[in-house]
């Protein structure tokens, strides 16, 4: 993004040269101070009572879970960076939610699971590999930067998956789908990447 009031343009390209320097940064993508939305479709709406969050295929007991439930898993903070595929990068995000290993605690998987189908909203899909989300930093936010997500950054529950492209990080998700392949989603069907590495600029599926 290039119109950030609060850094000026000498500031930020020093700094953005300082990061990309560190490996912060990955390359080909310019800091923000804001925070864009960005999604393909419409910002749902969020009715408790008829919202559910599900797990399914290769468990040995598939779960359904109310928001009331979801809601009363125990909560973490984790702080991390967000790149998005069209090239910019938000520093130092807080999020608040419950971790991706704390659901995992819910089921038991089949030994031939190794890829995670992610499902939102309106079909929306995203694959990630299993170890990808298997980590202490991803979760399932319920808040950011001290503040209940607003709708259109995926309340009431998104999840954040920071060390891949922000496409993976899915807003609005309601389940969980266990494979054995790893199957494209939505934007992966759309010519995005399979894994989508910042740091290996795997933006696309020729990449
Ligand atoms: N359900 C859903 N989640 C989604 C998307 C989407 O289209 N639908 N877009 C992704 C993309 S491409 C990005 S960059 C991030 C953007 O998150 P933000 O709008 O909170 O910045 O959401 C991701 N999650
Ligand atoms: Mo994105």
């Amino acid at each position: 993004m290039s119109d950030d009031s609060i850094f000026s343009g000498n500031d930020r390209k020093e700094k953005e040269r300082q990061m990309l320097q560190e490996g912060r940064l990955p390359p080909g993508q310019s800091l923000t101070l804001k925070w864009p939305v960005l999604h393909y479709g419409s910002v749902p709406r969020f009715d408790p009572a008829r919202w559910d969050f599900r797990i399914r295929g290769l468990v040995e007991q598939p779960v359904r879970l109310t928001w009331e439930k979801f809601n009363r898993l125990p909560k973490v903070k984790t702080h991390s960076d967000f790149h998005c595929v069209t090239r910019w990068s938000r520093f130092d995000n807080d999020w608040e939610g419950v971790a991706f290993q704390e659901v995992l605690k819910l089921i038991k998987l089949k030994p031939e699971a190794s890829f995670v189908l992610v499902h939102a909203e309106q079909g929306f899909t995203a694959n990630v590999p299993l170890a990808d989300l298997d980590r202490d930093d991803v979760l399932f936010a319920t808040h950011h930067d001290g503040q209940p997500l607003s709708a259109d950054h995926g309340y009431p529950l998104r999840l954040i998956v920071p060390h891949l492209y922000a496409w993976k990080s899915v807003k609005w998700v309601r389940g969980l789908e266990f494979t054995q392949e790893d199957v494209p989603g939505f934007w992966e069907q759309n010519g995005y990447h399979m894994y989508g590495d910042p740091f290996r600029e795997q933006r696309f599926d020729t990449d």
